[in-house]
């Protein structure tokens, strides 16, 4: 064969890295070697091994449960918002620890209508005017009116509340509340992601008191690190019924070990935002292979509860097709509680909802963004698989 032949065939079989080539580790053979056959297995032994290896060697380790300091004030309840369709209520949420005092600022609007309401909290990592409470600014970030018309609370706060998003030696946030002053922090000390979620979580803490609101239908969504943020919440925190990735790449949704040429690395997240992770997690820089994890095994940790994964098209930085491999390959977990995970033949074409299972996935045309027609899809699928809990 002419060399140029060869290089031509070699091009046509090189096709995309697929799961099966990838070697991923097995989400049910537990590290002493044993099938996990069984929900009650997955629950009582594989689930909790797995979160634990997370927290080391990924996320790190968040304080435990809710702090006794834990105080909600709201500051707004008005009614007749938007016009007459929603309740407007503005809370802080505050803490205290060893290092000081921080809070969380919670803006939510409740559907009139719908008493107790189901809510998506948003984990908002764009500027605060993407939340604006007036609503002077309307962001498709964050379609509040277009969330609480389809008869959902809208729930938001700003990351930064909690930790703001720099690398200062973890001596501002939450960190600098809770962590015990030392010299040298742990190496699967919490970090910038993880204190995001712990966030989220003490949000949740708050929704359970409020009466308006349906706590056992609450859904967390992020985009990119927020969607990063919403995956490891969801694992932490079980309250969540259902939790959204969108466009969320390495670190969330993508597969470690699919290594795409144009999508970000273990390495390349650690050089940018050495904060966000634990400090083991530097250990897998160019050496994927080695982490005992990799990112399906976080969406299994969803299981059996609701999950959507979305990707853009020209968002290659986030390895789409990596963030679909994992729904995929966290599918099995699903099969053990009897119900479906994400029903596709194959990686779907854009703007095609594939809905029909408990993991829901789309493919937007366009660039990284969370945008109104991807909040359409997540309504969508809350419709068909939340509103019927
Ligand atoms: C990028 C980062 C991604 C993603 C994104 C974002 O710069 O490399 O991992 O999180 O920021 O949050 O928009």
């Amino acid at each position: 064969m002419k060399p140029c032949l060869v290089l031509l065939c070699a091009i046509l079989t090189t096709g995309p890295v697929l799961a099966a080539d990838l070697r991923l580790p097995d989400v049910l053979i537990s590290t002493n070697g044993a099938k996990v056959t069984s929900a009650a297995m997955w629950r009582n032994t594989r689930r909790p091994e797995i979160l634990e290896l997370f927290r080391t060697h990924v996320y790190g380790r968040m304080p435990v449960g809710r702090p006794d300091s834990l105080k909600f004030e709201v500051l707004e309840s008005a009614r007749g918002v938007m016009a007459g369709a929603a309740t407007r209520k503005q809370v802080k949420i505050s803490y205290r620890g060893p290092g000081g005092e921080g809070a969380i600022k919670l803006v939510l609007f409740v559907p009139a209508q719908v008493k107790p309401a189901p809510c998506f909290l948003l984990i908002c990592n764009r500027g605060a005017t993407n939340i604006d409470p007036t609503r002077a600014t309307q962001s498709p970030f964050w379609p509040a009116e277009q969330i609480v018309g389809r008869g959902y609370a809208a729930a938001a706060f700003l990351n930064a509340d909690v930790d703001p998003d720099f690398h200062d030696g973890f001596t501002n946030g939450v960190h600098a509340i809770f962590d015990p002053p030392r010299v040298k922090r742990p190496p699967d000390a919490w970090g910038t992601i993880a204190a995001w979620a712990w966030g989220a979580s003490r949000v949740m803490d708050y929704l359970e008191t409020d009466a308006d609101i349906d706590a056992k239908r609450v859904a967390v969504i992020g985009h990119s690190r927020g969607g990063k943020t919403a995956l490891w919440a969801g694992a932490e925190d079980e309250r969540f019924a259902f939790v959204i990735s969108n466009d969320s790449g390495c670190g969330g949704a993508a597969l470690a070990r699919r290594r795409e040429p144009k999508a970000e690395t273990i390495a390349a997240i650690n050089r940018s935002f050495p904060h966000w992770f634990c400090e083991n997690y530097k250990r897998y820089c160019n050496h994927e292979d080695d982490l005992p994890v990799d990112q399906h095994m976080l969406a299994a940790l969803i299981a059996p509860r609701l999950l959507c994964i979305s990707s853009a098209s020209q968002d290659l930085w986030a390895d789409p097709e990596g963030e679909f491999l994992c729904g995929v390959e966290a599918s099995p977990v699903y099969r053990l509680f009897g119900v479906e995970g994400l029903k596709a033949d194959g990686w779907p074409p854009p703007d095609s909802p594939r809905h029909e299972g408990l993991i829901g996935y789309h493919l937007r045309t366009g660039r990284h963004g969370l945008t109104e027609y991807d909040w359409k899809c997540y309504l969508d699928f809350a419709d068909q698989h939340l509103k019927a809990k």
